[in-house]
């Protein structure tokens, strides 16, 4: 009965270790400048920095009051058409799950505001590394630690798993190592 109880705090330590590898990531559009307009950002140079894929999202923080979020077509992103638009959002907090791979486009659609820079187009891969293998200005980016960084994660998740179990069940880890002695010298 116990020894399922181990099992099941080292499957759920697994489970949370294999879910923290697929991650999926929100990027906050345009770092600390947020979504606003300013002639010296290019949200698109910032878009090439993180590496965007299916799952991630991205969250637009603005003041409502003075701008939108309006997923675009490639054309209407090129003219800045604030008129047409696929979607619409205005909360002043908007978090938009990228849902399928390739380049999404986004303006902001109060007058002007595209036309001076408040336009973003991302590009969504399908994978984290087709992601990490696309061309970046800076090799040396988070991205590339990630992977690590999550092994260690994994690695953490199975120690304090491990540490509970002893602290927890300490019959039951005794006869655990008791067997797994055994079952190593049969
Ligand atoms: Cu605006």
């Amino acid at each position: 009965m116990q020894i399922t109880r181990v099992g099941m705090f080292l499957s759920v330590a697994f489970t949370l270790a294999a879910v923290s590898n697929i991650r999926a990531e929100t990027f906050n559009v345009g770092g600390a400048i947020n979504w606003t307009i300013n002639p010296n950002f290019n949200y698109t140079v910032w878009a090439k920095n993180t590496s965007a894929m299916v799952g991630d999202s991205l969250l637009f923080t603005y003041n409502a009051e003075s701008h939108d979020v309006k997923k675009v077509t490639a054309e209407q992103y090129a003219t800045c058409d604030e008129k047409n638009y696929l979607e619409l959002w205005n909360s002043g907090a908007d978090t938009i799950l990228l849902n399928s791979s390739g380049t999404w486009y986004f303006l902001c659609s109060k007058p002007q505001h595209c036309s001076l820079g408040q336009k973003l187009s991302i590009d969504v891969a399908s994978s984290r590394s087709k992601a990490a293998s696309s061309p970046s200005p800076s090799p040396s980016s988070t991205a590339s630690l990630l992977p690590s960084l999550l092994w260690m994660i994994t690695l953490a998740a199975i120690v304090v798993s491990f540490i509970v179990n002893v602290q927890v069940y300490p019959t039951v880890f005794r006869r655990l190592v008791v067997n797994v002695h055994v079952s190593t010298y049969v």
